[in-house]
């Protein structure tokens, strides 16, 4: 029996018949426009920060009231259609016992770089123990959420690797794409053990009652389509196939995939996040008809003039009503990236109040 078949009945799970956001992942028409934001825990709310305050990001995201109290802010300050747990895409490796921390504005830095077959036979497995804060944390929020559902998340296989072999955060992800190039049999053996450390944070997270789950592949836009289904695609299908026993759906994301959406459309998830740079109908098609689509507007435009970023707001609400008038079976509205740290919370707030108040499309 696989960890995931072993902890798939810990605990019954919940039925949320009203939320508009599973209702829409499910292609259903909901009460309302359902929306969230990427990185809507953290980043831009004051009261994040004073939380934040001297503590450690990593030590902050093993702590099961803190990551509580972090991922419900946002619920309450914007009134969201959905809550996404604090955490961070390393806590799996960092619990595992890879030396990895998390600089403050500049993101996760290892310890020592993976480059080598060594390297990577030196990984060490996932540790679902080292994940029981994890596990505590979404067990709570299930209990305080009320009828808002909880997202659980992962990064996949391809985006840890960029970290892992980059060192850090990158730009162009040189060196990992020279790896992946040069050594494709290491390259696959890490992303095969990446891909059990992304299936074992998400175990954690839908056991203990996670009502979604979003697999974050921030940076597989830098690949070709043919190096994405080559090298990547098998091991984010993977990931899928071992999480379709819980029977909650899964958002794919990655930024600047235009050229991507239609392979990530074949990855087993039920819904597909856009980044803003494409239109949601141009992305539906890519997708095909039976993929709900997630997005996507532009987070810089949070902090462009209130009259704009309504205007916008609207293009991105009439792009997905053609896209769903064309047969996708239904639309999340967030962002096309994550809330960048500068942004104003009201602007958020006014977000989330107009897309409520727009009508669902017939
Ligand atoms: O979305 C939420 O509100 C939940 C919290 C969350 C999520 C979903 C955090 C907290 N991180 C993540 C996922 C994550 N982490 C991704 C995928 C999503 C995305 O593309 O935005 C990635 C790529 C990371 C890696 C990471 N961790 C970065 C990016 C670095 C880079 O390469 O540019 C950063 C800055 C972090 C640290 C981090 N994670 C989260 C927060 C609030 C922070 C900032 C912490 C701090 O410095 O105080």
């Amino acid at each position: 029996m696989s960890a995931a078949s072993a902890q798939s009945s810990a605990a019954p799970r919940r039925a949320l018949p009203g939320s508009p956001f599973l209702v829409a992942l499910a292609g259903d028409r909901p009460s309302r426009r359902p929306v969230w934001f990427m990185r809507q825990a953290g980043r831009s709310l004051p009261e994040y920060r004073a939380l934040r305050a001297g503590r450690d990001m990593l030590a902050t995201c093993l702590d099961p009231e803190l990551v509580c109290e972090i991922t419900l802010q946002p619920v309450r300050r914007h009134g969201v259609d959905a809550a996404i747990l604090f955490s961070d895409i390393v806590v799996p490796l960092k619990t595992a016992g890879v030396g990895v921390t998390i600089k403050p504005g500049v993101g996760p830095v290892l310890d020592a770089p993976v480059r080598a077959r060594a390297d990577v036979d030196a990984l060490p497995p996932p540790s679902p123990e080292g994940l029981e804060p994890v596990a505590s944390a979404v067990g709570s929020l299930i209990a305080e959420l009320g009828q808002t559902p909880l997202i659980g998340f992962a990064g996949a296989p391809f985006t840890l690797a960029s970290y892992l072999v980059e060192g850090g955060p990158s730009k162009h992800h040189e060196k990992t794409k020279a790896l992946m190039t040069g050594a494709p049999d290491v390259f696959a053996a890490l992303l095969d053990k990446l891909a059990d450390h992304t299936i074992s944070f998400l175990t954690a997270q839908l056991a203990a009652g996670a009502d979604a789950v979003q697999v974050f592949d921030s940076w597989v836009g830098a690949l070709t389509l043919a190096d994405y289904e080559r090298h990547v695609l098998p091991h984010t299908r993977r990931v899928f196939a071992e999480i379709a026993q819980f029977g909650v759906p899964g958002v794919h994301f990655g930024v600047n995939t235009g050229h991507l959406l239609g392979a990530m459309a074949g990855t087993g998830a039920q819904a597909i996040g856009a980044d803003w740079r494409t239109p949601l109908p141009e992305a539906a098609k890519a997708v095909g008809p039976g993929l709900a689509l997630q997005g996507n507007l532009d987070p810089a435009l949070l902090l462009a003039p209130r009259a704009a970023l309504e205007a916008e707001t609207r293009r991105v609400l009439a792009d997905a009503d053609a896209a769903l008038a064309e047969g996708t079976p239904g639309h999340v509205f967030n962002l096309g990236h994550g809330v960048l740290p500068e942004t104003d919370p009201g602007a958020l707030t006014a977000v989330v109040d107009l897309v409520h108040s727009e009508p669902v499309a017939p």
